[in-house]
């Protein structure tokens, strides 16, 4: 269960992201609304919330999640497979400094960022996509085996990171979109499936007793409260236009 995550400000800049949807420029006034909403519903959750500063030089630096992975015991700085953002590892690291002695990091050519890593208790699987290429997934592996995890490379066939399509839920359950549904690296876990028009919803974040999930998508919450969870919706329209998920928003430890 989490007790502190990181999130950082978006820049000005964040409506010249990255993107490969075509869902129109985001409204920036509306991204600072939806950033604020998803910061408090974390508070709500239990959780402390430190926020960095905005960074106009990095416009898609908002999703801290990529740049590193933190555990219990280590942090571990990643290499981004997106030119324009393999420098806010640097800010990242920085930040990280109050919470943990220990980093590790994935050195160049290797990529890696942290929408490919699912974390299941002691197993960490990491996605083969875009942005993490298997030179960085089998640093990440040598990594974390030697601190005692386990890990699956994951090939990825059309998401565009693992955890777009996959979520875990605590208590062996997973949410799985398109191609993680039955995948058999996954058939250990008890599935939620979402349907197609859904597919987004399956990026949402189990925080303590709740699931914080993106507003709108009425089948897969209700899927998700019939096994018992309570949900925190929250809008997520801007950060869609941008690629970015819900668990991208933040550093969870
Ligand atoms: C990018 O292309 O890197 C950003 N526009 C979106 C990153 C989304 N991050 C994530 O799913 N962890």
């Amino acid at each position: 269960m989490y007790k502190q995550i990181i999130v950082k400000k978006p820049s000005n800049s964040f409506v010249n992201g990255l993107t490969t949807v075509n869902l129109g420029k985001p409204n920036i006034e509306k991204v600072l609304e939806q950033h604020n909403d998803y910061v408090e519903a974390m508070k709500k959750a239990g959780v402390s919330v430190k926020v960095l500063e905005r960074d106009e030089n990095y416009p898609d630096s908002t999703f801290v999640e990529d740049p590193a992975v933190v555990t219990e015991r280590f942090a571990l700085i990643t290499h981004p497979g997106a030119e324009t953002r393999k420098g806010e590892t640097i800010a990242i690291h920085h930040a990280l400094q109050e919470f943990r002695d220990i980093f590790y990091t994935i050195e160049a050519p290797g990529t890696v960022e942290g929408g490919d890593v699912l974390q299941i208790d002691d197993h960490f699987y990491i996605g083969l996509s875009n942005r993490t290429n298997e030179l960085g997934a089998n640093q990440f592996k040598a990594i974390m085996e030697d601190e005692g995890y386990n890990v699956t490379i994951v090939k990825l066939k059309e998401f565009f990171h693992l955890k777009t399509g996959i979520t875990y839920l605590g208590d062996r359950r997973v949410i799985a979109a398109g191609e993680f549904i039955d995948h058999p690296d996954f058939k250990e876990y008890e599935q939620i499936t979402v349907p197609s028009e859904e597919e987004y919803a399956a990026n949402c974040l189990r925080v303590n007793d709740v699931v914080i999930m993106p507003k709108g998508y009425p089948i897969t919450k209700e899927k998700i409260e019939s096994v018992g969870y309570k949900t925190i919706e929250v809008e997520m329209s801007e950060f869609r236009k941008q690629d970015g998920g819900l668990s991208c928003l933040s550093l969870r430890f």
